[in-house]
């Protein structure tokens, strides 16, 4: 591969088809060999039955299902699509990866993430985490009527936007964490959403930290990015 793509945080969502077509466009049009996306591709997602359900959710797919005809198309879970499965992974062609992945390319190991677990200020969100991502609290609540599930979705979605409303922040990427992360995968740069706060980061040692833009169309000015990383290193692609 020459050159591969990350993105994540579009918290794709019906109310906000101006990020959908954008999206969209990009996914048809990357000269990119690889996306990756890291986290948050969904504002919600309770489970992968709504597929079947839910005509924005087709649509995301049917996206997905023709990009993955051009190129492999990449994901790792964000803080809202965690309940992203096989499922899905069967329906649209996508790959799913553990959140951290290495990357190899052109010699250099690239570290991609969603970037939640290491905020480790965010100690409620933490615990929150370490709940529903246990397999046996997935398979309970996977169990449950796709309506009741959309109700619990929605109830996570109106408590956060009531966070953000309040103005309580959200911490950010511990640097001696990210820089543990990137020792245990011999990394040099660490890739990772989730904060919405873009930036290049130093760390110790010649190391990295890239922080992605979330995208959001409808925003004046309006936001949306790739970053792509090839031989020459990571470069910001604008896409709005
Ligand atoms: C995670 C999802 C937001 C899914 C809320 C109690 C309470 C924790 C919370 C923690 C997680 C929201 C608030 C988030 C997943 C969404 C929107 C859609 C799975 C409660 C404990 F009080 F509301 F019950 N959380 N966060 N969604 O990470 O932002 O579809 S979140
Ligand atoms: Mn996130």
């Amino acid at each position: 591969w020459r050159a591969v793509d990350c993105i994540s945080d579009l918290h794709l969502h019906p109310a906000e088809p101006a990020t959908f077509d954008a999206w969209r466009a990009y996914m048809a049009a990357t000269p990119a060999d690889a996306v990756v996306i890291l986290g948050d591709l969904f504002e919600a997602w309770p489970g992968d039955d709504v597929l079947g359900a839910d005509a924005f959710a087709a649509s995301c797919a049917a996206v997905l299902r023709e990009a993955v005809l051009q190129r492999p198309v990449y994901f790792l879970h964000g803080n809202r699509d965690f309940l992203v499965g096989d499922g899905f992974a069967r329906a649209t062609g996508v790959r799913l990866l553990a959140d951290p992945t290495v990357f190899a390319l052109a010699g250099r190991r690239w570290l991609l993430s969603h970037g939640d677990e290491l905020c480790l200020g965010d100690t409620e969100y933490l615990a929150f985490r370490a709940q529903v991502r246990a397999p046996a609290w997935q398979a309970a609540f996977l169990a449950r009527p796709l309506a009741e599930r959309q109700a619990y979705a929605q109830s996570l979605r109106a408590e956060s936007e009531q966070r953000k409303r309040s103005g309580r922040t959200y911490a950010d990427v511990d640097p001696g964490a990210a820089l543990a992360w990137l020792h245990a995968a011999r990394a040099d740069t660490l890739v990772h959403g989730h904060t919405h706060r873009p930036g290049d980061h130093a760390l110790d040692g010649g190391h990295q930290r890239i922080t992605l833009t979330d995208w959001d169309l409808a925003a004046r000015p309006p936001r949306a990015e790739a970053l792509r990383l090839s031989a020459s290193g990571a470069r910001r692609v604008a896409l709005a």
